[in-house]
Order: structure tokens, then sequence, then C-alpha cells
């Protein structure tokens, strides 16, 4: 029972959307925890395979909610690290980590850290009327949530530099071209279309599909022995799994694979 979020499992998928729509979903504290305890809930739900974030509303999130800081002149300045450090970096690294995919259904304006997020997922799904908004720099912040790290290794140093320092928007089909995003949609068609894909990936082997997302998130930080050790480990982990066994049994047997995520 959430205030601040929509959070509802079925076949497989755990949708889980920001619902402050009259603040653009942008994050309070409360929302910040009710976030967490659902993500805490989604990893220990063992019939989810596939997380689906999204918005509700013209929005999908506005970064933090600006009501909340205390910026009148005579009074102490707010540790911005602070919360950045409780909040926005465990989400951030919950969800690159994330044992399963996790798409982002981008409804509308994504701006601050709610640009970012998106980035930290794996398949990034955008409504056509969508925007994404390095807003920081308008209020004398830096990209946070990954932004730094995620832009220049997405759309390259140039473009990354562009939309950090100028703060403009990019809108969804620009953010495709740059390859910043997986799909551009019609903004109705949105919710549906993540979400067959969502069903879909939820068919799939989930541990091989995990240890894809961890050697590709990985690689960044590797040189390419140490990536080829990991791809090594994963590939034994994943030869573990049962759905391995089932999908070799499948194509031998000629029949469509039946996946358990085990
Ligand atoms: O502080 C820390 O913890 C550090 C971490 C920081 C992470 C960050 O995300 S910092 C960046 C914070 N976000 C922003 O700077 C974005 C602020 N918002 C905007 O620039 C614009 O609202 C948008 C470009 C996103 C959308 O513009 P528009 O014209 O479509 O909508 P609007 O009219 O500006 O906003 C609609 C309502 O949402 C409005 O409320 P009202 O007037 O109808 O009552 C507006 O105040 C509210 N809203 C939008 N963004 C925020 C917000 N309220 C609080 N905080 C927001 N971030």
């Amino acid at each position: 029972n959430f205030e601040h979020i929509l959070y509802s499992v079925d076949s497989g998928v755990a949708l889980l959307s920001l619902n402050r729509p009259s603040a653009l979903n942008s994050f309070n504290e409360a929302m910040h925890l009710e976030v967490q305890q659902a993500l805490k809930a989604t990893l220990k739900d063992e019939r989810v395979r596939v997380l689906v974030l999204t918005g509700e509303g013209r929005g999908f999130c506005a970064g933090q909610d600006l009501s909340d800081r205390n910026v009148d002149p005579t009074a102490e300045s707010p540790d911005l690290g602070l919360s950045i450090e409780r909040f926005y970096n465990p989400l951030i690294k919950q969800l690159q980590a994330f044992p399963m995919p996790v798409i982002c259904a981008v409804n509308g304006v994504a701006a601050g850290a709610g640009a970012n997020i998106p980035l930290a997922c794996d398949l990034v799904i955008a409504a056509r009327s969508a925007k994404f908004i390095q807003a920081f720099c308008k209020i004398g912040l830096i990209p946070d949530s990954g932004g730094t790290w995620f832009l220049p290794r997405l759309v390259g140093m140039a473009r990354a530099k562009q939309l950090a320092l100028l703060g403009e928007p990019l809108m969804a089909e620009k953010a495709l071209e740059w390859g910043m995003i997986y799909r551009v949609v019609d903004d109705q068609d949105l919710r549906e279309e993540a979400l067959t894909l969502a069903r879909h990936l939820a068919t799939q082997p989930t541990k091989g599909l995990a240890y894809i997302k961890r050697a590709l998130n990985q690689s960044f930080d590797h040189d390419f022995s140490t990536q080829l050790d990991l791809e090594r480990d994963l590939q034994r982990m994943a030869g573990q799994t049962q759905d391995y066994r089932e999908g070799v049994k499948a194509f031998m047997e000629k029949r469509p694979a039946e996946f358990k995520g085990e």
C-alpha cells in the first residue's frame, strides 16, 4: 500500500509507476522510500522476472522535488551529497545490478535525475512526446544519478557536454537517433508496448539475461582480457541453469523452450 507510487505484479512483470503527477513525479523523501521498498519486494517475489518503471500523468519524473529544499539565504546549505548517497546512488546502482531486465517506459518529460534514471535501466522505450532534460545546470548543479557516466558512453562526449552544459530538451526521436534509448512509440501505445516487451522477456531465461546485462554493464570498466575472464565466469554460471538445459533440449527436440527463470 503505497501513497506516492503504484505497484503491481502480473504475468511475471512488476510494474512500478511514480505517482506524484502534480509535481511531475519529482522525488521527495517519501517517494524515494516507497521506491526502495517496492524494489526490495520485487527482489523477494519469485514470480517477478522483469521490472517496468514508468510514471503517471504527463511527466515521467522531474528529478528532485525542489520544494523540499530550504534555500533561504539565511538557512544552512542543504547537504546534497547526503541526498545522493542515501537515495539517488543506491537507486541507480540497484537498477543497474537488478538481476532481471529493467524496462523504463518514459511517458513524458524526464528532467534532472529523472532524465538519468532511465539510462540506468536496460531498455528505454519513450513516448514520442517525451523529452530528456539535463536540467541540473539551470540550477547550478551537475548531472547526477549516473548522468556523467552514462551520457558520454551513450552519446559521446561532445553531445554529453551539449546536453549537460546547455540543459536543452532532447526529444525522444533525437534520443533514439543518438543511440541513447531503445525505441520510440506513439504516446497512447507506450504502456502496452512496454508491457508486451516485458511479458515476452518474462518468458525468457531470466538468469541468463541477468548475466548478459552484468557482462555488458561491466565491460566499460574492464580491459579486454578481464572482460574475457568475466565472460568465462558468467558463461560457467549460465551453463549451470535449468533454463540452459531446457533451451538446448528444446532446440534438439525442435519445440519452443519453456523457460522457468531457474
Ligand atoms: O537535491 C538533491 O537531493 C540533489 C539531487 C538532485 C537531483 C535532481 O534531479 S536536481 C534537478 C531537479 N529538477 C529540475 O531542476 C527540473 C525542474 N522542473 C522543470 O524544469 C520543469 O518543470 C520541466 C522542464 C520538468 C517541465 O516543465 P513544464 O513547463 O512542462 O511543467 P511545469 O509547469 O514547470 O511543472 C508542472 C508542475 O510540476 C509545477 O507545479 P504547479 O505550478 O503546477 O503547482 C511545477 O512546479 C512542478 N514541478 C516540476 N518539477 C518539479 C516540480 N516541483 C518540484 N520539484 C520539481 N523538480
